[in-house]
C-alpha cells in the first residue's frame, strides 16, 4: 500500500475545516500523509490546525507568516510531500470515505486519474451508498474536458510524473493558478481514466460577500489573473486541443465577464495590454463559430488600438442592452431608463415614494410624504402604487413598472423606498435613495442567513441581488440601536445610519386617542362597542404556490375564539403582504374581519386592544403602544431552527407569552389582567430597548437630515 500525500493549503476556513479533516481520517484507504499549509490564516483558524495537528498522527503542519496564496502552498506541500502519490484538497471540501481508495486501486500504469466533483450547498451533508465501481472511462483527445472549473480538484497524480516533468502551480495569480499546473499535466499524458464513484464534494460558500471562495471572486483581478496565465501557457504550448480548451476558455471568460467589466473605462486601461497580447495568441479557427460583434472586437483587440476598441464595446454594451429590451415590456422600459430616461436632467424637486413593493400607501414612505406635504410643500410628490389609490394632496400616482414609473423614477432626485427594488435597476450617482426599511429584525436577514429556504432562488444569488440593493442606499433609518447593529452587519452598510426611530411609529404617539380611533373603526364598518384582538402573522419561506406568493393557513381556531370571546371581542385577520391565500371566514361574520387589505397597519395597531403575532416585527412598533401582545407560535421550532433563525431569545426576551394552541390563547385572553401583570418587568425592558427612539418626530427628524 503507496502512501498519498493530501496538500491542504489553508486560509481561514476554521469553520469548515473540522469536517474536511474527518472526512481524511475516515478513508477506507489508510497511508495517507495529510499535509496541511496554513497561509496566514486568522487566529481562530491557527488554533483549529494546531488542535487538528494534536489528535490526528497523519498531520503535517507547516505555517506560512505572510500571506502567499493557493500557488504557493500546493507547491511547498508538493516539496514537503514524501507518498507516491499527490492529491489536492480544498480546507472546506471533504471526500465520502471510499474516494482515495477507488483512485488509488485504479490507477495502475497511468500517471493521472480524476473522479467525479460534486457541488454541496454549505450546510448539506451526504451519505453516499456505495454499489462498487461500474464501468471506468478513459478519456484520450477528450482529456481537457476534465478540467472542470479550471481546477486541479480530484486528480490523483503520481510524484514522480510531477517531477519529471516540472509541473508547479504559478504564484504570481491567486486564482486560475491551478490551470497552470493542470494543464501541462494532462498534455504530458496520453490517457486519463474517469471513476464516476470517486467522489469530491465542493462546497458552495453561502456567503459570496464576506467570505468569497476564490471561484466567487468577481473583480476585475479575476480577469487579470486568468489574461496572464492564459498568455503563460499559450507561449509554452504547442498542443492543438489544449490551444482549443484554452481558447474556448478565453472566449468564454471575454463573453461572460470581460466584456461586462470593460463597460467601465478604466478597467480597460488598466488591462487592455495584456487583453491584447491575448487575444492575438487566439487562433483564428477557434473564433471561425463566434458571431460578428464578438470577431470584429477580436480583431480590434489584435490592433492593439484601445480608443477604437472602447468605440466597439460601447456599441456592444448599447446593443446588448437593447437586445435585453425585447424580453419583456419591462426589459424595453428599463432599456428606456438606462439608455434615455436617466440621461435627462434630475429634477431637484421630485421626490419618489413607494411602499411595499407599491401595494400600499403606508409605513415610513407614507409618514415622510405626511410630514413633507404639510412642511415642504415645494416638492413634486410621486408614488409608485399597483392601484389608484385616494392619497391626501393628490400626489402623481405611477403604476408599479410602468413607463411612467421608470420614467419618474429616472428623473427625481429623490427616491424614499421601503423594501428592495429590482435588482437591475441602476441608480445614478446623482440620486438620493432613501432606505426606510420595514421593521426591526427578529428573523435573521440577508447576510446574517446561513441557508435560504424562499422558491425561485439560491442562498448565493439571494446575498448578492441584496447586496448590490443595499450598495444603492444613501440613507438607512434605524428604528433602535439593536438594528443599527444587525443593519451594519447583515445589509452590510458601512455608512452612517440615521438613528431616529420609525416615522411609521409617529401616529401610535400623535394619534393615539379615542377621536381617532373612532375614525378608524368607522372607516372599516367595525362595531364601536367590543373590544378589538389583531392577529397579525408573517409568511413562511417554505409555505408557497410560487415565487413571491406564499400559502398561508390559518391555525387558530376561529369557532373556539367565538365561543369564548364572541361577545366581549371581535378579531381583526390582517396576513401579511406577501401572503396570496384568501381567507374564507364568511362563517365569522360579525366576529372575524379581514383587513388584510386595509393600507396602514399602524392605525390597526392604534385601534386594537391586544395583538397576537408570531415572528413578525409588527410586535416591534406595537410595544410602542404598550398593550398586551401574545405570541402564538406553533411553528416556532421549525420556524426558528430550520428556517430563519432569530436575533434575540424568543423564550427569555419577548414581552408576552409564546403559545401553542387556541385554547392558551382564548386563556390568556381571558386572564389578560393576569398576562400583563407577568410580563410588565419584561415589557418595560423590551419597551426601552426597541422603542427608545420612537418619540412621534421621527418622519420630521429625517427629513430635516436628507433634505434640508
Ligand atoms: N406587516 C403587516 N401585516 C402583517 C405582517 C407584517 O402589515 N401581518 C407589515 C408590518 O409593517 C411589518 C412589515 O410588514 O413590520 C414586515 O413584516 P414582517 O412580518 O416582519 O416580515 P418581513 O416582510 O419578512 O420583514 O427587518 C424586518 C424583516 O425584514 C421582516
Amino acid at each position: 500500500m503507496e502512501k498519498i500525500s493530501v496538500i491542504i493549503p489553508v486560509h481561514n476556513s476554521e469553520k469548515y475545516l473540522g469536517k474536511c479533516i474527518e472526512s481524511l481520517t475516515k478513508q477506507t484507504y489508510k497511508n495517507l500523509e495529510i499535509i496541511l499549509i496554513n497561509d496566514a490564516s486568522n487566529q481562530k483558524c491557527k488554533e483549529i490546525l494546531e488542535e487538528l495537528n494534536a489528535e490526528v498522527d497523519n498531520i503535517r503542519l507547516f505555517h506560512f507568516s505572510s500571506r502567499k496564496g493557493v500557488g504557493a502552498a500546493r507547491n511547498f506541500g508538493i516539496d514537503k510531500s514524501s507518498g507516491k502519490y499527490i492529491y489536492f484538497l480544498d480546507s472546506d471540501d471533504y471526500l465520502p470515505k471510499q474516494t482515495l481508495e477507488l483512485l488509488v486501486t485504479n490507477m495502475k500504469h497511468h500517471d493521472i486519474i480524476r473522479g467525479r466533483m460534486y457541488s454541496t450547498h454549505f450546510s448539506s451533508s451526504f451519505a453516499i451508498v456505495f454499489n462498487g465501481v461500474n464501468n471506468i472511462k478513459i478519456y484520450r483527445e477528450n482529456k481537457y474536458n476534465l478540467i472542470k472549473n479550471n481546477s486541479a480538484q480530484n486528480f490523483l497524480i503520481k510524484k514522480d510524473f510531477i517531477e519529471k516533468h516540472h509541473l508547479t502551480f504559478s504564484e504570481d495569480v491567486e486564482t486560475y493558478s491551478d490551470l497552470s499546473f493542470i494543464l501541462p499535466a494532462l498534455r504530458e499524458t496520453m490517457e486519463i481514466p474517469y471513476v464516476r464513484e470517486a467522489i469530491y464534494f465542493r462546497r458552495k460558500r453561502n456567503d459570496p460577500i464576506l467570505n468569497p471562495s476564490l471561484s466567487q471572486n468577481k473583480d476585475i483581478d479575476h480577469i487579470g489573473n486568468f489574461l496572464y496565465i492564459y498568455n503563460l501557457l499559450k507561449d509554452s504550448n504547442d498542443d492543438i486541443l489544449a490551444n482549443e480548451f484554452l481558447d474556448e476558455q478565453f472566449l468564454n471568460l471575454y463573453r461572460k465577464k470581460i466584456i461586462t467589466f470593460f463597460k467601465d473605462g478604466k478597467y480597460v486601461d488598466k488591462y487592455f495590454v495584456r487583453l491584447s497580447q491575448a487575444s492575438k495568441k487566439i487562433e483564428s479557427r477557434n473564433v471561425r463559430e463566434y458571431d460578428f460583434v464578438l470577431k470584429r472586437e477580436i480583431k480590434s483587440l489584435r490592433k492593439g488600438n484601445k480608443r477604437g476598441y472602447k468605440r466597439i464595446n460601447r456599441q456592444h454594451h448599447f446593443l446588448r442592452d437593447m437586445r435585453a429590451g425585447f424580453k419583456s415590456k419591462e426589459a424595453f422600459y428599463n432599456f428606456l431608463y438606462k439608455r434615455f430616461f436617466t440621461k435627462l436632467k434630475k429634477k431637484q424637486s421630485y421626490v419618489f415614494f413607494e411602499s411595499f413593493q407599491g401595494k400600499s400607501f403606508s409605513d415610513s414612505p407614507k409618514a415622510i410624504y405626511e410630514y413633507m406635504r404639510k412642511h415642504h410643500p415645494e416638492y413634486t410628490f410621486i408614488w409608485s402604487i399597483n392601484e389608484p389609490h385616494d392619497i391626501p394632496g393628490n400626489p402623481k400616482q405611477v403604476n408599479r413598472l410602468s413607463l411612467k414609473y421608470f420614467y419618474y423614477l429616472a428623473r427625481a432626485k429623490y427616491w424614499v423606498i421601503n423594501a428592495r427594488m429590482p435588482n437591475y435597476l441602476e441608480k445614478s450617482e446623482d440620486t438620493v435613495y432613501l432606505q426606510t426599511w420595514h421593521g426591526t429584525p427578529l428573523k435573521r436577514l440577508a447576510g446574517d442567513m446561513d441557508d435560504v429556504h424562499m422558491p425561485g432562488t439560491n442562498t448565493e444569488r439571494y446575498k448578492q441581488n441584496f447586496y448590490q440593493e443595499t450598495q444603492k442606499w444613501d440613507y438607512l433609518i434605524s428604528p433602535n440601536a439593536y438594528s443599527s447593529a444587525i443593519f451594519k452587519s447583515a445589509f452590510w452598510f458601512e455608512k452612517p445610519m440615521l438613528e431616529v426611530g420609525y416615522p411609521r411609529n409617529d401616529v401610535l404617539y400623535t394619534k393615539n386617542n379615542e377621536g381617532e380611533q373612532k375614525a378608524i373603526k368607522q372607516a372599516l364598518s367595525l362595531p364601536l362597542d367590543k373590544k378589538v384582538i389583531l392577529y397579525a402573522p408573517t409568511w413562511r419561506d417554505d409555505e408557497f404556490y410560487e415565487k413571491g406568493k406564499y400559502k398561508f393557513e390559518l391555525q387558530l381556531d376561529l369557532r373556539k375564539m367565538r365561543a369564548e370571546l364572541g361577545d366581549e371581542y371581535i378579531i381583526l385577520l390582517r396576513m401579511h403582504y406577501v401572503v396570496a391565500s384568501q381567507l374564507d371566514i364568511s362563517e365569522f361574520e360579525g366576529f372575524a374581519f379581514d383587513v388584510s387589505n386595509y393600507d396602514d397597519v399602524s392605525e390597526l395597531y392604534l385601534i386594537s386592544d391586544i395583538l397576537i403575532t408570531d415572528y413578525s416585527s409588527v410586535f416591534f412598533d406595537y410595544a410602542n403602544l404598550k398593550r398586551p401582545i401574545l405570541f402564538y407560535t406553533y411553528d416556532l421550532e421549525k420556524y426558528r431552527d430550520t428556517l430563519r433563525g432569530f436575533y434575540i431569545d424568543m423564550e427569555k426576551e419577548v414581552p408576552g407569552p409564546l403559545l401553542k394552541y387556541t385554547n392558551e390563547v382564548i386563556d390568556s385572553i381571558e386572564n389578560i389582567d393576569e398576562v400583563k401583570e407577568k410580563y410588565h418587568e419584561r415589557y418595560e425592558e423590551f419597551y426601552n430597548r426597541f422603542c427608545h427612539w420612537d418619540d412621534g418626530n421621527a418622519a420630521k427628524k429625517t427629513v430635516e437630515k436628507v433634505f434640508e
